[in-house]
């Protein structure tokens, strides 16, 4: 054997570009071998995925929002570009150690690997088993590496007849199959995620058919009830979660009678009520689109709590941990204060799909999702702000966090043009738990007209509203506030989304021609 350190005159080492090329290529194979296997087992685990997780857990919370503003639902695909990229350029470099030394790039592959596997066994529920991506990507990425760049920086291809052309063929199969096993990775973790064939049994208390809405009359209005493929969806996740319904539970515990736990098939057993809910993320901007009305099928979280025996003399808190062990917390004197808090399994007349929480989630009507909103939920404990943080309040954002007031503007949209004469301005108000008394609108700074407000689905739901309005031609400004039924106006005042829900009066400018 000659010293692989020097490089042999007969066997020319490959080409930095080359070298650097398979790096990629042999880290882009074994991270989707990772990707397989973990859609086998737990996709969250994926190596990708499971760094930025890890990143958007370690992100500062000004920084985060930052991002969410900035790049809206794109941060997600922007975060994982941008971790992949990373990896890439790392990888190039552990191509280019091993053109020299292979077993120098072979570590750098190794260790990259184990960052994965570190950032996947760091997750709160992680078991062992979650290590599994990791190796596989690290047992696959140097097995391409070496097939690409045998020890001693020799192409291949033996002895003295490779040449470039079998070479990057070589490479170019390696990213095909690369390509191909990330793509089989998507399909079988995607297959594994969801309700599959699970039917729901009708309510015991349903909510009575939903009135007509004003989609029919103002065209560009939110529709009444938001389609749940259309539904907004904020979480911390990447992968969506896999949850084998039939070994799944809900358990409560903590400062309980009697620590109780319900499979799927109990919580489908029991009595179910239908209610109308609009959900609202405290990172919607004035204006923004992180809102979302829908039909929850599901159980009152009094009766599972009193299943339990509650212990309320001493818990503030109700403390929900969802099947990774994401943590949500949930001011319990709210929860329990008479309103259609629900342990909720259908969504819009289907089960809950798993991007909205399959298979049950929270739904408490009047608080921000982040406050009471809890999907992929395992486990409801009765505790103590004291005792225990949940994710948000770690990072600063308030625990008592009541939607306030909002209207958005549907229609015109904003720099629109509309034709002079009857322009038809409408929207959405919510105030949940309040209820929207009136809506007004203002043009060009002049008096608050009142709207005609759509159908009343109670005080949970958001309102429809709109205004016949006849328009001059030119550029013209319009803004809209609601009331509640207790009165209070939407103030005009601007607050970020941090540390509890934006607020202000959405103004839009719209041209008449
Ligand atoms: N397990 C879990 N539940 C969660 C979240 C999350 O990150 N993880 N995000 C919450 C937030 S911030 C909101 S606004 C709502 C959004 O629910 P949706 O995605 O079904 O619209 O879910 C809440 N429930
Ligand atoms: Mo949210």
């Amino acid at each position: 054997m000659s010293n692989p350190a020097v490089p042999d005159p007969t066997h020319p080492p490959v080409s930095r570009a080359f070298a650097a090329t398979s790096g990629a290529v042999a880290a882009l194979a074994g991270a989707a071998a990772g990707h397989v296997v973990a859609a086998a087992t737990d996709p969250a685990t994926s190596p990708v995925l499971a760094v930025g997780s890890t990143v958007i857990d370690l992100t500062p919370t000004p920084v985060k929002e930052w991002a969410v503003a900035t790049f809206g639902t794109w941060d997600k695909p922007l975060l994982i570009g941008s971790v992949l990229l990373g990896a890439l350029a790392l990888a190039a470099l552990a191509g280019l150690l091993a053109r020299r030394r292979f077993a120098a790039g072979a570590a750098t592959v190794v260790g990259l690997a184990a960052v994965t596997g570190a950032a996947a066994l760091s997750r709160p529920a992680a078991s062992p088993l979650d290590a599994l991506p990791a190796v596989v990507t690290a047992l696959v990425g140097v097995g391409v590496l070496a097939l690409l760049i045998r020890p001693g920086g020799r192409p291949r291809s033996g002895e003295g007849t490779a040449t470039g052309a079998s070479r990057r063929a070589v490479l170019g199969a390696a990213a095909l199959g690369a390509a191909a096993l990330a793509g089989a990775g998507e399909w079988l973790a995607r297959r594994r995620t969801g309700p599959g064939d699970v039917t729901l049994p009708a309510a015991a208390k349903p909510a009575g058919e939903l009135p007509q809405g004003l989609e029919r009359t103002v065209p560009g209005v939110s529709p009444l009830q938001t389609p749940t493929k259309d539904f907004y969806r904020v979480d911390t996740r990447l992968a969506l979660p896999t949850v084998d319904v039939d070994s799944w539970r809900l358990t409560i515990d903590g400062d309980v009678e009697r620590e109780v736990s319900f499979s799927y098939a109990q919580l489908l057993a029991m009595p179910l009520v239908e209610k109308d809910i609009t959900l609202t993320c405290v990172s919607n901007e004035v204006g923004g689109t992180y809102v979302g009305a829908a039909r929850w099928l599901g159980v009152p979280l009094r009766t599972l709590l009193d299943r339990a025996g509650i212990d309320d003399t001493r818990a503030d808190q109700l403390f929900s941990t969802d099947v990774d062990g994401f943590t949500i917390s949930t001011p319990l004197e709210v929860a329990l204060d008479g309103r259609d808090t629900l342990v909720a399994v259908g969504m819009n007349g289907a089960p809950l799909p798993v991007r909205h929480g399959f298979p049950a989630r929270l739904v408490t009507p009047g608080l921000y999702g982040f406050v009471g909103a809890t999907k992929w939920l395992s486990r409801l404990a009765l505790t103590t702000y004291d005792d225990a943080q949940a994710y948000w309040t770690q990072r600063d954002w308030a625990t008592d966090a009541p939607i306030k007031i909002a209207t958005r503007i549907d229609t015109p949209r904003p720099l629109s043009t509309s034709d002079a004469g009857q322009v038809v301005i409408g929207g959405v108000a919510w105030a949940q738990h309040r209820g929207i008394d009136g809506v007004e609108v203002q043009i060009d700074g002049g008096p608050w007209q009142p709207a005609e407000l759509g159908p009343d689905v109670g005080v949970d739901y958001w309102r429809q509203w709109f205004l016949r309005w006849d328009a001059k031609p030119g550029q013209h400004e319009l803004a809209a506030r609601a009331t509640t039924l207790d009165g209070d106006v939407q103030t005009a005042a601007r607050a970020t989304p941090f540390p509890d829900g934006s607020s202000g009066i959405q103004r839009i400018v719209v041209n008449v021609g």
